[in-house]
């Protein structure tokens, strides 16, 4: 039954329909399936074949854009089930932003979800900033991590220009870098000087409570 659900899910997002993407995400909590599993087994599907057939030539960028449309509408019903409504102590502060010249911003939220809903205080300063944007969110919110998502060949050196100015800013015995995005690598993180690399929205929790026991 679910299967049916996630191939309908992974469907609606290749044909960028968002009406039926959110209807199918409230289906399936009503049925009481796991929010996370509609993500992995049904969202994830759909976008990765999305950027198939953009890469094939058989999408261009309209179909791109509704694509993540469809997907957004569905994680925006999903959110709050991942987030959930209990207090917790709060583990450390993020700021997370898609780095300048990359308006991605699917990866880097879901990213925010989860480390949210995993304890941490994240604050999200959206796509396309730059250095000087995270260092600026660093200082105001006394920031324990900054967390870098870049999506294109084109801007993963924005990753390492962040470094940089971290370091020039005098912060950088004070705030962890994490990097991810799908053309980055361990590898490349390793390069640039990362503290941390995580390649999906859940090994990035771990990656960031392993980079907070590691500074206490
Ligand atoms: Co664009 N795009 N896009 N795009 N887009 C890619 C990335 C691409 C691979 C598609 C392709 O050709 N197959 C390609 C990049 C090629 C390259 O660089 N080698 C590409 C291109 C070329 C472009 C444009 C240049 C197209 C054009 O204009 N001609 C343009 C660039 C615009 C810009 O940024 N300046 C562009 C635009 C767009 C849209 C705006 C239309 C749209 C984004 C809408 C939005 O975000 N609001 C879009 C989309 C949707 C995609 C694809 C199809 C899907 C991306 C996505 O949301 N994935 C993508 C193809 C693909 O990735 N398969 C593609 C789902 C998301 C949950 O996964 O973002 O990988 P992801 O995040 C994962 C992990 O990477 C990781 O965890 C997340 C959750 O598991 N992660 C982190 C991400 N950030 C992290 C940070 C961390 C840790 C982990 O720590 C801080």
């Amino acid at each position: 039954m679910s299967e049916e659900l996630f191939e309908k899910l992974t469907q609606a997002v290749v044909d960028g329909e968002p009406e039926d993407a959110e209807a199918l995400v409230e289906q399936a909590l009503e049925q009481g399936i796991d929010p996370l599993a509609c993500i992995n087994q049904g969202l994830m599907k759909g976008i990765e074949k999305v950027g198939e057939l953009f890469s094939d030539g058989r999408y261009f960028l309209p179909e791109l854009i509704l694509g993540a449309t469809a997907m957004k509408a569905a994680l925006e019903v999903l959110e709050p089930r991942l987030i959930g409504s209990q207090k917790r102590e709060v583990l450390g502060t993020v700021v997370l932003g898609t780095v300048a010249g990359d308006q991605h911003e699917i990866g880097k939220t879901l990213v925010g979800t989860m480390l949210t809903a995993n304890g941490f205080q994240v604050i999200d300063i959206g796509v396309d900033k730059k250095a000087d944007d995270f260092v600026a969110a660093i200082v105001e919110s006394n920031a324990d991590i900054v967390g870098a998502s870049a999506l294109l060949t084109t801007t993963i050196l924005e990753q390492k220009r962040l470094i940089d100015t971290v370091v020039e800013a005098g912060l950088r015995d004070k705030v962890k870098v994490l990097v991810g995005g799908a053309p980055v690598t361990e590898s490349f993180a390793v390069e640039i000087g990362a503290d941390g690399y995580a390649d999906d929205a859940i090994s990035a929790v771990h990656v960031a409570r392993k980079l907070i026991s590691a500074a206490e």
